[in-house]
Protein backbone atom coordinates (compact mmCIF):
# COMPACT_ATOMS: atom_id res chain seq x y z
CA UNK A 1 0.00 0.00 0.00
CA UNK A 2 2.76 2.06 -0.08
CA UNK A 3 2.06 4.78 -2.87
CA UNK A 4 5.14 3.43 -4.67
CA UNK A 5 2.53 0.42 -5.21
CA UNK A 6 -0.79 1.20 -5.71
CA UNK A 7 -3.30 0.15 -3.35
CA UNK A 8 -7.13 -1.24 -4.44
CA UNK A 9 -8.21 0.13 -1.13
CA UNK A 10 -7.16 3.31 -2.44
CA UNK A 11 -8.23 3.42 -6.13
CA UNK A 12 -11.69 4.04 -5.43
CA UNK A 13 -12.59 7.49 -4.74
CA UNK A 14 -12.35 7.89 -1.18
CA UNK A 15 -13.71 10.28 1.37
CA UNK A 16 -14.49 10.13 4.94
CA UNK A 17 -16.87 12.31 7.36
CA UNK A 18 -15.84 14.90 9.35
CA UNK A 19 -13.91 13.56 12.27
CA UNK A 20 -15.60 14.35 15.50
CA UNK A 21 -16.33 17.87 15.88
CA UNK A 22 -16.25 20.63 18.67
CA UNK A 23 -17.33 23.66 16.37
CA UNK A 24 -15.76 26.67 18.47
CA UNK A 25 -17.12 30.19 17.50
CA UNK A 26 -16.14 31.36 14.29
CA UNK A 27 -12.82 33.88 14.86
CA UNK A 28 -10.70 35.71 12.61
CA UNK A 29 -11.09 34.49 8.86
CA UNK A 30 -11.87 31.04 10.11
CA UNK A 31 -14.67 28.57 9.66
CA UNK A 32 -16.87 26.68 12.39
CA UNK A 33 -14.64 23.69 11.94
CA UNK A 34 -13.59 21.52 14.11
CA UNK A 35 -11.48 22.29 16.27
CA UNK A 36 -9.86 18.44 16.09
CA UNK A 37 -9.12 19.21 12.53
CA UNK A 38 -4.94 20.06 11.03
CA UNK A 39 -4.42 23.20 12.29
CA UNK A 40 -3.16 24.14 8.76
CA UNK A 41 -6.63 23.05 7.16
CA UNK A 42 -8.60 25.27 9.54
CA UNK A 43 -5.86 27.95 8.57
CA UNK A 44 -6.29 27.88 5.18
CA UNK A 45 -9.66 27.23 4.82
CA UNK A 46 -10.74 29.35 2.13
CA UNK A 47 -14.44 30.45 2.68
CA UNK A 48 -15.67 32.00 5.88
CA UNK A 49 -19.05 29.56 6.45
CA UNK A 50 -21.16 28.93 9.39
CA UNK A 51 -21.82 25.08 8.68
CA UNK A 52 -22.66 23.44 12.43
CA UNK A 53 -20.94 20.57 12.52
CA UNK A 54 -22.68 17.45 13.15
CA UNK A 55 -22.59 15.82 16.83
CA UNK A 56 -19.79 13.76 17.89
CA UNK A 57 -22.04 10.36 18.32
CA UNK A 58 -22.05 9.25 22.36
CA UNK A 59 -20.46 6.11 23.34
CA UNK A 60 -22.26 4.23 25.77
CA UNK A 61 -20.22 2.46 27.97
CA UNK A 62 -20.94 -1.13 28.21
CA UNK A 63 -19.58 -4.00 30.66
CA UNK A 64 -19.42 -7.75 29.64
CA UNK A 65 -19.78 -10.39 31.84
CA UNK A 66 -16.71 -10.45 32.96
CA UNK A 67 -16.76 -6.69 33.89
CA UNK A 68 -14.84 -5.42 30.67
CA UNK A 69 -15.41 -2.21 29.42
CA UNK A 70 -17.32 -1.90 25.79
CA UNK A 71 -19.22 0.68 24.01
CA UNK A 72 -22.16 0.90 21.89
CA UNK A 73 -23.25 3.75 19.64
CA UNK A 74 -27.36 4.23 18.30
CA UNK A 75 -26.36 5.90 14.78
CA UNK A 76 -29.90 7.13 13.38
CA UNK A 77 -29.54 7.40 9.57
CA UNK A 78 -30.76 10.31 7.99
CA UNK A 79 -32.21 7.86 5.45
CA UNK A 80 -35.42 8.90 4.47
CA UNK A 81 -36.26 5.95 2.36
CA UNK A 82 -35.58 3.43 4.70
CA UNK A 83 -37.95 5.64 7.32
CA UNK A 84 -34.23 6.70 9.47
CA UNK A 85 -33.09 3.25 11.03
CA UNK A 86 -31.21 3.22 13.71
CA UNK A 87 -27.86 1.07 13.35
CA UNK A 88 -26.20 0.38 16.67
CA UNK A 89 -22.46 -0.72 16.59
CA UNK A 90 -21.60 -2.80 19.60
CA UNK A 91 -17.77 -2.46 20.29
CA UNK A 92 -15.83 -4.66 22.70
CA UNK A 93 -13.19 -1.88 23.18
CA UNK A 94 -12.07 -0.05 26.15
CA UNK A 95 -13.64 3.76 24.64
CA UNK A 96 -10.27 4.99 25.76
CA UNK A 97 -8.70 3.01 23.59
CA UNK A 98 -10.64 4.30 20.81
CA UNK A 99 -9.91 7.56 21.60
CA UNK A 100 -5.91 7.00 21.80
CA UNK A 101 -6.47 5.24 17.86
CA UNK A 102 -8.16 8.81 17.03
CA UNK A 103 -5.91 10.70 18.19
CA UNK A 104 -2.46 9.14 17.65
CA UNK A 105 -3.76 7.30 14.51
CA UNK A 106 -2.73 3.66 15.74
CA UNK A 107 -4.02 1.34 18.02
CA UNK A 108 -1.98 -2.52 18.14
CA UNK A 109 -4.08 -5.46 19.15
CA UNK A 110 -2.02 -8.67 19.95
CA UNK A 111 -3.65 -12.31 18.83
CA UNK A 112 -6.55 -11.04 16.73
CA UNK A 113 -6.21 -13.89 15.19
CA UNK A 114 -5.17 -17.34 16.98
CA UNK A 115 -1.70 -18.21 15.53
CA UNK A 116 -2.86 -21.31 13.92
CA UNK A 117 -5.29 -19.41 11.31
CA UNK A 118 -2.58 -16.75 11.07
CA UNK A 119 -0.33 -19.86 9.92
CA UNK A 120 -2.78 -21.05 7.84
CA UNK A 121 -3.58 -18.08 5.80
CA UNK A 122 -0.30 -17.41 5.67
CA UNK A 123 0.33 -20.10 3.57
CA UNK A 124 -2.91 -19.48 1.35
CA UNK A 125 -0.86 -15.53 0.68
CA UNK A 126 2.12 -18.08 -0.21
CA UNK A 127 0.28 -20.10 -2.48
CA UNK A 128 -1.28 -16.83 -4.17
CA UNK A 129 2.42 -15.04 -4.51
CA UNK A 130 3.80 -18.25 -6.22
CA UNK A 131 0.92 -18.42 -8.51
CA UNK A 132 0.97 -14.82 -9.23
CA UNK A 133 4.44 -13.84 -9.11
CA UNK A 134 4.37 -15.17 -13.10
CA UNK A 135 1.61 -12.73 -14.32
CA UNK A 136 2.90 -9.70 -15.92
CA UNK A 137 1.16 -7.53 -14.09
CA UNK A 138 2.22 -8.27 -10.66
CA UNK A 139 3.23 -6.30 -8.35
CA UNK A 140 6.46 -8.41 -8.02
CA UNK A 141 10.22 -7.29 -6.93
CA UNK A 142 11.46 -10.10 -8.32
CA UNK A 143 12.42 -12.24 -5.02
CA UNK A 144 12.09 -9.68 -2.63
CA UNK A 145 7.93 -8.90 -2.13
CA UNK A 146 4.87 -8.83 -3.87
CA UNK A 147 1.47 -7.01 -3.40
CA UNK A 148 -1.78 -9.49 -3.89
CA UNK A 149 -4.85 -7.38 -3.99
CA UNK A 150 -8.63 -8.69 -4.19
CA UNK A 151 -8.06 -11.07 -2.03
CA UNK A 152 -11.65 -12.10 -1.06
CA UNK A 153 -12.23 -12.57 -4.60
CA UNK A 154 -9.34 -15.09 -4.74
CA UNK A 155 -9.47 -17.39 -1.96
CA UNK A 156 -12.88 -17.64 0.28
CA UNK A 157 -10.57 -18.55 3.14
CA UNK A 158 -10.52 -15.05 3.89
CA UNK A 159 -14.17 -14.63 3.61
CA UNK A 160 -13.85 -14.71 7.10
CA UNK A 161 -12.14 -12.09 7.54
CA UNK A 162 -14.92 -10.24 6.67
CA UNK A 163 -16.51 -9.51 10.05
CA UNK A 164 -13.33 -10.17 12.05
CA UNK A 165 -13.88 -8.27 15.47
CA UNK A 166 -13.09 -5.95 16.94
CA UNK A 167 -12.08 -5.20 13.47
CA UNK A 168 -15.29 -4.61 12.00
CA UNK A 169 -17.13 -2.51 15.28
CA UNK A 170 -14.32 -0.46 15.73
CA UNK A 171 -14.06 0.36 12.37
CA UNK A 172 -18.08 1.07 12.38
CA UNK A 173 -17.74 2.86 15.67
CA UNK A 174 -14.96 5.37 14.03
CA UNK A 175 -16.06 5.59 10.31
CA UNK A 176 -20.24 5.26 10.69
CA UNK A 177 -22.31 1.73 10.83
CA UNK A 178 -21.83 1.94 6.75
CA UNK A 179 -18.38 0.46 5.61
CA UNK A 180 -17.14 -1.85 2.82
CA UNK A 181 -14.15 -3.81 3.62
CA UNK A 182 -11.19 -4.68 0.80
CA UNK A 183 -8.66 -7.07 1.48
CA UNK A 184 -4.92 -7.28 0.57
CA UNK A 185 -1.50 -8.91 1.40
CA UNK A 186 1.72 -8.10 1.18
CA UNK A 187 4.61 -10.65 1.79
CA UNK A 188 8.30 -10.10 1.49
CA UNK A 189 10.30 -13.15 0.84
CA UNK A 190 12.90 -14.91 3.12
CA UNK A 191 16.73 -14.34 3.39
CA UNK A 192 16.47 -11.22 1.55
CA UNK A 193 18.47 -8.03 3.04
CA UNK A 194 17.24 -4.85 2.51
CA UNK A 195 14.06 -5.58 1.42
CA UNK A 196 11.51 -2.17 2.97
CA UNK A 197 8.61 0.12 2.12
CA UNK A 198 9.50 3.57 2.77
CA UNK A 199 7.51 6.51 4.43
CA UNK A 200 4.35 6.98 3.14
CA UNK A 201 0.43 7.73 4.13
CA UNK A 202 -1.90 5.29 2.16
CA UNK A 203 -4.76 8.46 1.50
CA UNK A 204 -2.55 11.33 -0.20
CA UNK A 205 -5.16 13.54 -1.21
CA UNK A 206 -5.98 16.64 0.73
CA UNK A 207 -5.85 19.69 -1.12
CA UNK A 208 -4.17 23.16 0.55
CA UNK A 209 -6.14 25.47 1.11
CA UNK A 210 -8.73 23.04 2.39
CA UNK A 211 -12.41 23.71 0.72
CA UNK A 212 -14.89 23.79 3.04
CA UNK A 213 -16.83 20.83 2.00
CA UNK A 214 -14.13 18.55 1.23
CA UNK A 215 -14.77 15.34 2.47
CA UNK A 216 -11.69 14.70 4.87
CA UNK A 217 -10.16 11.06 3.82
CA UNK A 218 -10.87 8.85 7.15
CA UNK A 219 -10.63 5.28 6.36
CA UNK A 220 -9.46 2.55 8.90
CA UNK A 221 -6.93 0.12 7.58
CA UNK A 222 -6.27 -3.31 10.15
CA UNK A 223 -2.24 -4.76 9.38
CA UNK A 224 -2.75 -8.36 10.21
CA UNK A 225 0.52 -9.60 10.69
CA UNK A 226 0.76 -13.64 9.96
CA UNK A 227 4.50 -14.12 10.80
CA UNK A 228 6.65 -13.24 13.15
CA UNK A 229 8.39 -9.58 13.09
CA UNK A 230 11.45 -9.29 14.33
CA UNK A 231 14.80 -7.19 13.62
CA UNK A 232 15.56 -9.52 10.91
CA UNK A 233 12.51 -9.29 8.90
CA UNK A 234 12.03 -5.41 10.18
CA UNK A 235 9.86 -3.51 12.34
CA UNK A 236 6.65 -1.78 10.97
CA UNK A 237 7.73 2.18 11.98
CA UNK A 238 5.29 5.06 12.42
CA UNK A 239 4.64 8.36 13.63
CA UNK A 240 2.13 9.03 16.17
CA UNK A 241 -0.50 11.78 15.36
CA UNK A 242 0.68 11.97 11.54
CA UNK A 243 -3.04 11.27 10.33
CA UNK A 244 -3.81 14.81 11.39
CA UNK A 245 -0.24 16.66 9.75
CA UNK A 246 -1.32 16.96 6.33
CA UNK A 247 1.84 19.49 6.38
CA UNK A 248 4.31 16.96 7.14
CA UNK A 249 5.75 16.31 3.96
CA UNK A 250 8.24 13.62 3.61
CA UNK A 251 10.47 13.15 -0.08
CA UNK A 252 9.09 10.05 -2.09
CA UNK A 253 11.70 7.27 -1.39
CA UNK A 254 13.14 8.34 2.05
CA UNK A 255 13.55 5.99 4.65
CA UNK A 256 15.54 7.93 7.81
CA UNK A 257 14.14 7.78 11.38
CA UNK A 258 11.85 10.94 12.42
CA UNK A 259 11.00 12.38 15.34
CA UNK A 260 8.82 10.57 17.77
CA UNK A 261 8.65 7.46 15.65
CA UNK A 262 7.44 4.42 17.18
CA UNK A 263 9.07 0.81 16.36
CA UNK A 264 6.55 -2.33 17.02
CA UNK A 265 6.94 -6.01 16.24
CA UNK A 266 4.58 -9.00 15.82
CA UNK A 267 3.84 -12.49 16.75
CA UNK A 268 1.43 -13.93 14.16
CA UNK A 269 -2.05 -13.56 14.26
CA UNK A 270 -1.18 -9.56 16.09
CA UNK A 271 -2.79 -6.02 14.40
CA UNK A 272 -2.18 -2.67 14.26
CA UNK A 273 -4.88 -0.56 13.43
CA UNK A 274 -3.90 2.68 11.69
CA UNK A 275 -5.61 5.80 10.53
CA UNK A 276 -4.95 5.48 6.48
CA UNK A 277 -3.16 8.74 6.58
CA UNK A 278 -0.68 7.73 9.01
CA UNK A 279 3.01 8.21 8.14
CA UNK A 280 4.71 4.80 8.34
CA UNK A 281 7.32 2.69 6.69
CA UNK A 282 9.35 -0.89 7.52
CA UNK A 283 12.66 -1.23 8.61
CA UNK A 284 14.85 -2.92 5.84
CA UNK A 285 15.33 -6.66 6.27
CA UNK A 286 18.39 -8.27 7.08
CA UNK A 287 19.57 -11.70 5.42
CA UNK A 288 18.56 -13.99 8.34
CA UNK A 289 15.07 -12.80 7.37
CA UNK A 290 11.96 -15.12 7.55
CA UNK A 291 8.97 -14.46 5.13
CA UNK A 292 7.29 -11.02 6.30
CA UNK A 293 3.47 -11.82 5.00
CA UNK A 294 0.33 -9.31 6.71
CA UNK A 295 -3.27 -8.67 5.45
CA UNK A 296 -4.38 -5.10 5.19
CA UNK A 297 -8.06 -5.23 5.73
CA UNK A 298 -9.07 -1.48 4.98
CA UNK A 299 -12.59 -0.44 5.66
CA UNK A 300 -13.92 2.32 3.92
CA UNK A 301 -17.05 4.21 4.05
CA UNK A 302 -19.69 2.94 2.22
CA UNK A 303 -20.88 5.65 0.06
CA UNK A 304 -17.36 6.31 -1.34
CA UNK A 305 -17.74 4.32 -4.14
CA UNK A 306 -18.18 5.49 -8.00
CA UNK A 307 -20.75 2.55 -8.98
CA UNK A 308 -24.59 3.45 -7.76
CA UNK A 309 -25.14 -0.01 -8.66
CA UNK A 310 -28.65 0.40 -10.11
CA UNK A 311 -30.97 1.03 -12.79
CA UNK A 312 -30.93 -0.38 -16.34
CA UNK A 313 -27.09 -0.77 -17.86
CA UNK A 314 -26.07 0.32 -21.09
CA UNK A 315 -25.36 -2.23 -23.48
CA UNK A 316 -22.25 -1.21 -24.16
CA UNK A 317 -20.81 1.22 -22.08
CA UNK A 318 -19.94 4.44 -24.33
CA UNK A 319 -17.12 5.33 -21.56
CA UNK A 320 -15.27 2.39 -21.17
CA UNK A 321 -14.51 3.46 -24.85
CA UNK A 322 -13.80 7.22 -23.89
CA UNK A 323 -11.62 5.75 -20.99
CA UNK A 324 -9.45 4.64 -23.84
CA UNK A 325 -8.91 7.36 -25.28
CA UNK A 326 -9.68 10.39 -23.02
CA UNK A 327 -6.85 12.53 -21.71
CA UNK A 328 -5.91 12.43 -17.87
CA UNK A 329 -8.73 15.32 -17.18
CA UNK A 330 -12.05 13.67 -19.35
CA UNK A 331 -10.47 9.92 -17.24
CA UNK A 332 -10.87 11.87 -14.00
CA UNK A 333 -13.64 13.04 -14.39
CA UNK A 334 -15.46 9.60 -15.44
CA UNK A 335 -14.20 8.08 -12.25
CA UNK A 336 -10.39 7.40 -12.64
CA UNK A 337 -8.06 7.73 -9.97
CA UNK A 338 -4.85 6.95 -8.92
CA UNK A 339 -1.55 7.64 -7.08
O1 LIG B 1 4.86 -4.39 5.77
C1 LIG B 1 4.38 -3.67 6.65
O2 LIG B 1 4.54 -3.88 7.86
C2 LIG B 1 3.56 -2.48 6.23
C3 LIG B 1 3.35 -2.44 4.76
C4 LIG B 1 2.71 -1.18 4.31
O3 LIG B 1 2.78 -0.17 4.93
C5 LIG B 1 1.97 -1.16 3.07
O4 LIG B 1 1.99 -2.15 2.35
O5 LIG B 1 1.32 -0.14 2.79
FE1 LIG C 1 1.36 1.28 4.21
Amino acid sequence: MASSSTSTITKIQKGWTKPSPHGGNSTGGHSRLPSCWPRSERANCLFLVDSSPPKRPEWRWMVDTEGRPGLRTDFVLNDQVRDYPTRSVECTMDPRDLDELVRTGFLVRRGILNPQVATWLAGIVLKLARSEQKCPEAEYLPGQSIYIRALLDKDAAFHRLLRLEPALSIARSLLGPQVWVDLEARLNYQGQSGVAVPWHSHLPVIPDPLPPFFSYPHQIHCLIYLDEVTELEGPLCLIPGSHMEPELRIPLGDQNDQPGQVKLYFEPGDAVFIHANLWHRTIPSSPGAGFRRLLLLGYVPSWVKADVSRGALAERPLTADLMRTADAETRELLGEFTW
